[in-house]
């Protein structure tokens, strides 16, 4: 018995057959679970990462071999250094770049030469840091100017994790480094086309015990990457939604014009109204809620991009309960909630209609570079997923 046909079943709109008696599905769902537990290899629970560039979808895949698949050896460790360099020499030339566009000035003499030296550097890292390249990007960091200008990184594009890398150059630029399973949660390398990551999990007793195995999917979430995702709608269990909660005064590297926010929240209205994805089940972790605390504690403030969030925040202003931080991630996960209660107006073939049906749709608050955070947020979610498939017998 496959479990994506009992998904199939529980979306059947209208009820053609004679509704189950309670002891029915009782003896239904047992052989299921026996089922389940005997034919767990070949049917994999199949989750589709979803979400704009940059929300944390490939983060969460690293998540998952660290929690499933004992994490990284020493070789694979090694092999993303030149990956963290790269995140490293990006940064800091995008910073000294936008020193001058931005029209802010250096601290000292010395500064301006060590960006001199810095802008007359390939943009390709350089595979060993010598120590006058240390020496630069060190002083830098430490320059007021510069960390005037990070404070700005909302109005450029800036790698999230640069003040994380910049923060620990001492460590990495050590002849002997091997990065830490936190740099390499930290590091960025953009996704082209489509990877998997195939991991067992055990099952709970009350699912018939044994192990499931579970297969994620991360695609590319640039624009020009997204028409790739339609090859592996097929058969997909459930959709991992990613939206970074930081984003909301950031703009995209693709459209200098389109406010990030407001882009994830366009995709999310398509995945939700896709009709390939109309019988997976829909999670949405609201993630980089860390930098999105930071944000706010700094003096940003969501209001002065989207000006409804004064109205939604003085609606419910009798609790007193809630700062800042709370009420902005209540406004974006509000919303998402809105998007799937809009009535539905089709302008695309590949819509579907779920005004009429009881589809829903489940919310966590998450921080993908915290193995903790996704441990407890991801067992909640295996449990959803198994119990769903199986209680999805219920209706019927
Ligand atoms: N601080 C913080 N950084 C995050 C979080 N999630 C992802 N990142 C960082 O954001 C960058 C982009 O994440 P990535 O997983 O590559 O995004 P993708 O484009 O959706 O695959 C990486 O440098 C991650 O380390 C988060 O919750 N908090
Ligand atoms: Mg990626």
């Amino acid at each position: 018995m496959k479990l994506r046909l009992l998904r199939c079943l529980r979306q059947q709109p209208k009820q053609t057959t004679r509704p189950m008696q309670q002891e029915e599905l009782e003896v239904v769902r047992h052989h299921m679970m026996k089922d389940m537990q005997k034919n767990n290899t070949d049917m994999p629970v199949k989750i589709l990462l979803l979400g704009t560039a940059e929300s944390g979808k490939t983060t969460i895949i690293k998540q998952m071999r660290i929690l499933h698949i004992n994490g990284f050896t020493d070789d694979e460790r090694r092999e993303k250094i030149p990956e963290i360099y790269q995140n490293i020499h990006d940064s800091i030339i995008q910073l000294v770049r936008q020193m001058t566009l931005l029209d802010i000035g250096f601290g000292s003499r010395s500064s301006e030469r060590s960006a001199d030296y810095i802008l007359s550097l390939d943009s390709l890292a350089p595979d060993y840091m010598s120590e006058e390249y240390c020496d630069h990007v060190m002083a830098l960091w430490n320059d007021v100017g510069i960390r005037s200008c990070y404070n700005r990184s909302n109005e450029f594009p800036l790698l999230d994790s640069a003040k994380y890398f910049l923060d620990n150059f001492v460590r990495i630029s050590d002849m002997d480094y091997i990065p830490s399973t936190e740099d390499i949660l930290h590091s960025r390398k953009i996704t082209t086309g489509i990877s998997q990551i195939t991991f067992r999990v055990p099952l709970p007793k009350s699912l018939g015990g044994g192990d499931q195995e579970f297969r994620m999917y991360d695609v590319g979430g640039q624009r020009d990457q997204r028409n790739k995702w339609i090859q592996v709608f097929e058969g997909i269990q459930a959709v991992l939604f990613l939206i970074s909660c930081s984003e909301f005064d950031q703009n995209l590297r693709e459209d200098p014009t389109q406010n990030r926010l407001q882009e994830a929240l366009k995709l999310f209205r398509a995945v939700w109204q896709n009709r390939f994805l109309s019988s997976a089940g829909l999670i949405v972790f609201l993630n980089k809620y860390d930098i999105m605390e930071r944000k706010i504690r700094a003096g940003k403030h969501i209001v002065d991009y989207f000006p409804e969030f004064e109205e939604f925040q003085s609606r419910r202003q009798q609790n007193n309960l809630f700062d800042e931080s709370d009420w902005t991630k209540m406004f974006i996960k509000q919303k998402m909630v809105d998007i799937t209660q809009e009535p539905f107006k089709r302008n695309s073939r590949n819509q579907t209609d779920y005004s009429s049906t009881e589809r829903e749709c489940y919310y966590h608050f998450t921080v993908a570079t915290d193995t903790r955070c996704i441990r407890d947020v991801f067992s909640d979610v295996q449990q959803m997923i198994l119990s769903e498939n199986v209680s999805g017998l219920a209706l019927y």
